[in-house]
């Protein structure tokens, strides 16, 4: 059994490779965001057997990683800064969703909408609680209420990854409402 330590320390760099830079392991992501297992733990730069990757993927908080169904390749979620088709189905959202910031954006959001920045989508949470915590992340947590229920009517896209987080291109101003 790995430590909690450990098991946090290896997510995160499993998430630095797998969302970021395959490329420092010598590894392309295939379509799907998926890599080999075995490819993987042979250049894994730490000490990591399959049954330990398993508790990793298992034991994740958010669930950011998954098993293809043979078990013989894994990927990260979502959360890729690298172009990666993950092969997500469009879904119809709930008629609000919720997306965590930081007070210091509050005023650019509400010019210029909520931006994708570094990732490949924005990401919106089911449920405040979740959505404040994002937030907290980056400073003092501000709660903006997303009319994803106009926003669907008006063609906009909606994805939901594996782990249940919500993803869209963009939300321009109008369907943002701020909570806190
Ligand atoms: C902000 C974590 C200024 C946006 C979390 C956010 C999530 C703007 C930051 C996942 C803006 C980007 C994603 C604008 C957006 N002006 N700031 N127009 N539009 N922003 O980390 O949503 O641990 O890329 O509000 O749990 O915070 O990685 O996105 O504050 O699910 O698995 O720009 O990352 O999951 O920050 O977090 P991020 P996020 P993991």
């Amino acid at each position: 059994m790995l430590s909690r330590n450990r098991l946090v320390k290896v997510s995160k760099s499993l998430s630095y490779y797998l969302r970021h830079h395959p490329e420092e392991l010598g590894l392309t992501l295939e379509v799907g965001g998926w890599v080999s297992v075995e490819k993987l733990l042979a250049v894994y730069p730490f000490s990591l057997s399959r049954e330990e990757l398993q508790e990793v993927v298992d034991f994740n908080d958010k669930q950011r990683f998954s098993f293809d169904e043979t078990g013989h390749k894994i990927r990260a979620n979502q959360g890729h800064s690298i172009t990666v088709d993950l092969q997500l189905t469009p879904t119809r959202p709930p008629a609000v969703l919720y997306h965590g910031t930081a007070a210091q954006w509050v005023e650019s959001i509400l010019d210029r909408g909520l931006q994708k920045m570094s990732r490949h989508h924005v990401h919106l949470s089911k449920d405040r609680s979740t959505a404040y915590q994002v937030g907290q992340r980056h400073g003092k947590p501000i709660v903006f209420q997303v009319n994803a229920a106009m926003m669907y009517d008006r063609d906009f896209t909606f994805y939901q990854s594996k782990n249940g987080v919500w993803l869209v291109d963009a939300v321009p101003p109008e369907y943002l409402t701020q909570l806190s």
